[in-house]
């Protein structure tokens, strides 16, 4: 019986969950408006791609307009088809690439070996391509700001974004925002990462040799772009990395980066001593011809300050930078990302794929935050920015960490110093070390501040964080969280029409518009299965109350019975000037005494 109870229980959970994220896509539609563009390539029509959250009218005094959102998830498809090469045609109407013959391996063949071995279920039919490369000069988006051209894909992130399109180019060809897009990634939407933009946020995840299929990595992606993920990390080191990494491009609608270091490990079986120039150079380019977007590089661990890290209370935390690390010691030589950073920038604007300067020697704990290892090596990825951009080749850099929250303006303000103003890619930072399986929130918290004073990009954590490898449910609450932290900061940094979904959900719950309410969260299942957990029935749908003060003293109905009687407003103007009157001298008097205590505005 007990079972029976149980069981009956399990599926009323999945018959509201069912319920509620089909109320969910009812209201939230992916639409797409069409834009017409021309410049010296061509003639396109933009399908620029947006989210319209439908609203319902204000009971007595009309409709409200419907709720335009920022749209990460990209059109629907079959896995084993994936998405339109919407891309191909800008980048070959440019005439300045070529197809060849690539270390391609056959994906039906792949896909085939991979299902004999349980690894994957199903066969791959999609798009087969001839990787292309550039002809002559860099086919990077920074080499076409840079020469005046605005390219479609720029346009369209100007659409995406609301802004205008040479703020766009502008901010590429300066290198204060990157656009990462190989060409060998037509999938992918155009999408900016740069300080004058929307905050943006990563979400990673991959395979170990332990866990996960081809086909749960590919619905792991598309779990994560539906909440909102901009961009996503492939970081898989288990079997079939490049049969998985093929899937999830294919599947992409957002940007993918990897750390190609640990596909090189994997080819040496795990001993760093073996790794080398050669062997590395042809790792990243079999994941450029694949079409990944940007790559970790932990060109920053250098030789000498590999000892800086002897005495850390936790030493090198980072699985590149360690790497590395191990490398550097063992031949006793300079690391060979260094040595031959230049030749990886000549690959890199072959291709179009931007740089994420690893901090291989970000601090893993309080205790070690901003010492001289981490602060020796920033100044290394501030010499190879300079030397990336002087090939075309778009770079970001990548940030602690484990940091107390009193330091994350200083770090960010040194980046901007340092970098010369390259956009800043952020690990949370972690703002305390206690708080195992909540570390989606010491890192959030972290990360709010960070972004506030510019760093463009965050990288999420899990709740699974220094403990596993995180599921879906981990993944949705990590992305979660750092919405909400990127959202706060374009908030705190007045980024135009930042508030204004704010202000449609605070009407909607002052009317007792539940719906709309649930439907304007960031996530409207979760919203509405904590509202039906106290009132399941439809009618508290359009109740006035909820079952936290209950239907006697809800303060929202209470405050819109003071709005009818004294809502008029030339009746408010004279109840404003009577009260204020005569108090103004006293709001004066502790403005001046907080301006006298030195307390300075924190304005960005
Ligand atoms: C982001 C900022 N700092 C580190 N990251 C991410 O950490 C990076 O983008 C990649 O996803 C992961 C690399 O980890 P390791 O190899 O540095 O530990
Ligand atoms: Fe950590």
């Amino acid at each position: 019986d007990a079972k029976a109870a149980q069981k009956l229980a399990k599926q009323q959970r999945v018959d509201i969950a069912a319920r509620d994220s089909k109320q969910r896509d009812k209201a939230h539609l992916r639409k797409t408006k069409t834009v017409h563009f021309e410049n010296q390539h061509g003639t396109y029509d933009l399908e620029v791609p947006y989210t319209e959250i439908k609203l319902s009218d204000t009971p007595g005094v009309g409709p409200n307009p419907p709720f335009i959102d920022y749209n990460t998830e990209g059109p629907k498809c079959d896995p084993k088809e994936g998405l339109k090469p919407l891309r191909l045609n800008w980048i070959k109407d440019r005439g300045d690439v070529e197809e060849y013959e690539g270390r391609r391996r056959n994906l039906a063949d792949d896909g085939k070996r991979a299902m004999k071995r349980g690894k994957a279920t199903k066969e791959w039919r999609g798009r087969k391509h001839d990787p292309m490369r550039a002809k002559d000069h860099p086919v990077t988006q920074m080499w076409y700001a840079r020469h005046g051209i605005i390219t479609p894909e720029m346009q369209y992130v100007a659409e995406r974004e609301n802004c205008d399109v040479e703020l766009v180019r502008s901010e590429l060809a300066s290198g204060h925002a990157v656009m990462p897009c190989n060409i060998n990634h037509p999938e992918a939407e155009p999408m900016i990462i740069g300080s004058r933009f929307l905050t943006k946020l990563n979400a990673n995840m991959g395979n170990s040799a332990v866990t996960s299929s081809i086909d749960e990595e590919v619905e792991k992606l598309t779990w994560a772009t539906k909440w909102g993920a901009d961009t996503v990390m492939d970081l898989s080191t288990g079997n079939d990395i490049h049969t998985t990494r093929e899937w999830i491009l294919r599947n992409s609608p957002v940007p993918i980066g990897t750390v190609p270091m640990y596909q090189a490990l994997e080819k040496v079986e795990d001993d760093a001593s073996k790794l080398s120039w050669e062997l590395f150079r042809d790792t990243v380019i079999e994941q450029c011809e694949q079409g990944v977007d940007y790559m970790t590089i932990h060109a920053g661990v250098l030789l000498r300050y590999v000892p800086l890290t002897a005495n850390r209370m936790t030493g090198i935390v980072s699985r590149g930078g360690s790497i590395m690390a191990e490398w550097c010691l063992q031949h006793h030589q300079e690391s060979f990302l260094y040595t031959h950073f230049d030749e990886l920038c000549d690959i890199f604007a072959k291709y179009d794929v931007a740089f994420s300067l690893g901090d291989g020697l970000r601090p893993g704990s309080l205790a070690d935050a901003n010492d001289a290892a981490q602060l020796a090596e920033l100044m290394t990825l501030g010499e190879l920015t300079q030397r990336a951009w002087a090939k075309d080749v778009q770079v970001m850099i990548e940030g602690p960490g484990h940091i107390p929250f009193d330091t994350v303006r200083m770090n960010i303000e040194l980046e901007k110093a340092v970098c010369s103003g390259a956009p800043f890619y952020t690990l949370g930072p972690l703002t305390t070390d206690t708080a195992p399986g909540y570390d989606h929130i010491t890192s959030a918290i972290g990360g709010v501040e960070i972004a506030r004073y510019g760093t463009a990009m965050l990288c999420y954590v899990t709740p699974k964080e220094h403990l596993g490898l995180p599921n879906k449910d981990d993944v949705k609450q990590g992305v979660i969280a750092y919405k909400i932290a990127c959202h706060a900061a374009d908030i705190a940094k007045h980024h135009p029409h930042a508030q204004d979904r704010d202000d449609a959900i605070s009407k909607a719950r002052f009317e007792f518009r539940w719906l709309d309410q649930f439907n304007l969260a960031f996530d409207p299942d979760t919203a509405i299965a904590f509202h039906d957990e106290t009132l399941p029935a439809e009618p508290a749908k359009m109740a006035h109350f909820c079952s936290m003060c209950g239907p006697k003293f809800c303060s929202m109905a209470i405050s819109q019975n003071i709005r009818k009687k004294f809502g008029n407003a030339a009746q408010q103007e004279q109840l404003v000037k009577d009260t204020i009157s005569g108090k103004i001298s006293a709001v004066d008097a502790a403005a001046q005494a907080v301006a006298d205590s030195g307390v300075k505005s924190g304005a960005a």
